[in-house]
């Protein structure tokens, strides 16, 4: 028999049956220091459902073989699954084709992809690069090196003091020396959901492609990237309840077409010789070497999931927990939240007077709460409000709001303890 957690009844929105979602997901239901665990890291990483487990499980138990390769049946059944994990995610964003869906190991991959084989070359000495105050290091450090590679200037704008952006301090910051633009469209740290829909709006009448950083925002609400228009966009499939070390870079067909391949290896090519090699057409161009065929499979499987659920019904039900969450710890003397901006999913960033973050986040962890604890690899968002860290509690579609209370009452023992 499995532990159960603490009354976890609550349901936030009608017809959303959180205890029965809960059943899906095995880590879930296992105590720590003697606790029932309260999940609540998952802007970090999600815990996965059992049609994920049982989805690599059954591919490396029955289908397991290279793809693109061979005749033999195997083979065949490995590349259909990985092909149809590639249509999956075409649905998924809304994509016009399939050739502008490529497989990555995650953002990060795909964030550095696009600065390398896209914007490098696009880069003269006193371009700009411009993202905002909010980003990820991932969304950051490569376009660092690629401006200081083409000797170009990376531009942030600054955020506000409820960690958001302003609007017109975005368009003030687009330049006839801007060529790209780079966004998180969902805070990690903050949980802060940036405009980007009029962002991007203002940065194609000024002729900048965009970039969305969309690793918050895919498992929080449903995405399409046609009526968004965005260039580019990046997701991890390990925050989206699938396996690590796949994520997916989303491009323009003809934006792809014209770029550069990423690696050079095997797949990626048409024909080679010593001489010369000609490429591979889309996606396969960008997917040198074996891919990680189980986690194209297995983000396929987390892809129906959600998809199942409702990514409305996801969203409404973390809206409700995001909403208790901030008015239970904003109710606790000497609790701070940290980013207050008006429109924010999946994430409740806080400080406690007098004590360490980090702290913090050992209490929980004996409480069987676990948050995370630290700049959360976005150290600009930490300098401009100042602290070194923040403690951070972050949403996924299977928390209750039992389990806020529980995050309420293990942080006021923290202050407690820590007078
Ligand atoms: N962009 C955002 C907005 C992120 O939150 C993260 C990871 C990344 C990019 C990088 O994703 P990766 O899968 O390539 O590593 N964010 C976090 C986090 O908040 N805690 O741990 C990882």
């Amino acid at each position: 028999m499995t532990p159960s957690g603490p009354a976890l009844g609550a349901r936030t929105v009608p017809g959303y049956d959180v205890d029965a979602v809960r059943q899906d997901f095995p880590a879930l239901h296992q105590l720590v220091h003697g606790r029932p665990l309260v999940y609540l890291d998952n802007a970090a990483t999600t815990q996965k459902p059992r049609a994920v487990i049982d989805a690599i499980s059954h591919y490396y138990s029955t289908d397991n073989s290279n793809v693109h390769r061979g005749v033999h049946l195997l083979s065949v059944r490995a590349t259909d699954a990985y092909e149809g994990a590639r249509e999956s995610v075409r649905q998924f964003l809304h994509a016009e084709s399939e050739r502008e869906i490529l497989f990555v190991r995650g953002t990060t991959e795909a964030v550095n992809l696009v600065a390398r084989c896209f914007v490098r070359e696009r880069l003269q000495p006193g371009d700009e690069v411009l993202v905002t105050g909010l980003e990820h290091h991932s969304n950051i450090v490569p376009w660092q090196l690629v401006c200081e590679d083409a000797g170009a200037h990376l531009v942030h704008v600054p955020i506000t003091d409820r960690g958001d952006v302003d609007l017109d301090d975005f368009r003030a910051r687009l330049t006839p020396r801007t060529r790209f633009v780079a966004l998180a469209w969902v805070s990690n740290a903050l949980g802060t959901v940036n405009p980007v829909h009029e962002m991007i709006a203002a940065a194609h009448a000024a002729g900048i492609p965009v970039l969305l950083d969309a690793a918050q925002a895919v498992p929080h609400f449903a995405v399409d990237v046609q009526a968004i228009d965005c260039d580019f966009l990046a997701f991890s499939g390990h925050k989206l309840y699938g396996p690590t070390g796949i994520g997916v870079l989303y491009g323009k067909r003809a934006l792809l077409e014209a770029m550069p391949p990423w690696q050079g290896g095997g797949d990626m090519i048409r024909s080679v010789t010593f001489e010369k090699s000609e490429w591979n057409r889309l996606p396969w161009k960008f997917e040198a070497g074996t891919p990680d065929i189980a986690g194209a499979i297995g983000l396929a499987a987390a892809i129906r999931y959600v998809g199942a659920l409702g990514l409305d019904a996801i969203a409404a039900h973390e809206a409700a927990l995001l909403h208790h969450a901030a008015a239970t710890l904003g109710s606790i003397p000497r609790v701070r939240l940290i980013g207050t901006a008006a429109h924010r999913a999946g994430v409740v960033s806080f400080v406690i007077d007098g004590v360490h973050p980090h702290d913090i986040g050992t209490v929980l962890d004996r409480e069987g709460v676990a948050i995370r604890t630290g700049h959360h690899c976005a150290q600009p968002v930490m300098d401009r409000f100042g602290i070194p860290a923040t403690a951070r509690a972050s949403f996924g579609l299977y928390n209750t709001s039992a389990e806020i209370d529980a995050l309420g009452a293990a942080v006021r023992k923290t202050i407690e303890m820590m007078g």
